[in-house]
């Protein structure tokens, strides 16, 4: 592990949800523990039920117009976000819809610079349009699909902000190497034993010439975005 610098950012992601118990297991495992413990970041999970005046706990209502459906109200939500940013500043206040930008990596890179966020996660038929109009800086899609809530985003999310901040992955390079950071997917990658079951490594990789197995891999990367993902060569 590199030394840390005498000065450095720690990040600070807010995730505000129904659903707190599908995110602390998430957030408290592999990367995203290790970047914690590391002090690199630090992610809190909030309930959205622990902010809301209502005596039964409830965040949903009916929505007016006798559409189908629930809708979560204005009053828990600004209630977690005023709490937030009272505190501190806060570079982006994400929402997770359907209908947002879509994520992808110039996004994660974008993010992964920033000191404080926070992703609200969306559920039911939707929030109170109040919320996206006065208070959300940000709303983001995972993907042209429709989940049942804004949890698996956030989560997708955080992934891969928190791996691209310096420090978080053991190898300060690999984040950089990644599929997608140079619009190229990865070259395939093989460990030991050289031959299992009669299958066997490309001899280059066994031959000791760098300069020639780095020309490998670069000609592996590009056939592979070619065949597989064409579109990505056009970007
Ligand atoms: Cl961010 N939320 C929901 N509910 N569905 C999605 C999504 C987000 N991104 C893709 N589908």
């Amino acid at each position: 592990m590199l030394p840390l610098p005498y000065f450095y950012i720690v990040m600070r992601i807010d995730i505000i949800t129904v659903l707190p118990e599908m995110l602390e297991g998430f957030v408290n495992t592999s990367i995203l523990a290790r970047a914690q413990k590391k002090g690199l970041v630090e992610i809190y999970v909030h309930n959205l039920r622990d902010y809301t005046t209502d005596k039964h706990r409830r965040v949903d209502d009916y929505p007016f117009g006798g559409f189908a459906g629930m809708v979560m109200q204005c009053q828990p939500i600004d209630a977690c976000i005023s709490a937030l940013t009272a505190e501190r500043h806060y570079d982006e206040i994400i929402f997770t819809s359907p209908d947002g930008e879509q994520f992808d990596q110039p996004m994660a890179n974008s993010l992964s610079l920033h000191k404080n966020i926070i992703i609200l996660c969306g559920h039911y038929k939707g929030i109170d349009y109040r919320i996206r109009e006065h208070l959300i800086t940000k709303e983001v899609s995972i993907g042209d699909y429709v989940l049942t809530g804004g949890e698996l985003a956030a989560a997708v999310m955080s992934d891969a902000i928190v791996r691209l901040i310096p420090g978080v992955l053991g190898d300060e390079q690999s984040a950089f190497n990644d599929s997608f950071q140079d619009n190229l997917l990865a070259a395939p990658v093989y460990t030991r034993p050289a031959e299992y079951k009669g299958w066997r490594v490309p001899d280059i990789l066994l031959s000791g010439h760098d300069a020639k197995i780095k020309e490998w891999e670069i000609q592996q990367s590009l056939e592979r975005t070619k065949r597989l993902r064409p579109d990505l060569l056009d970007k």
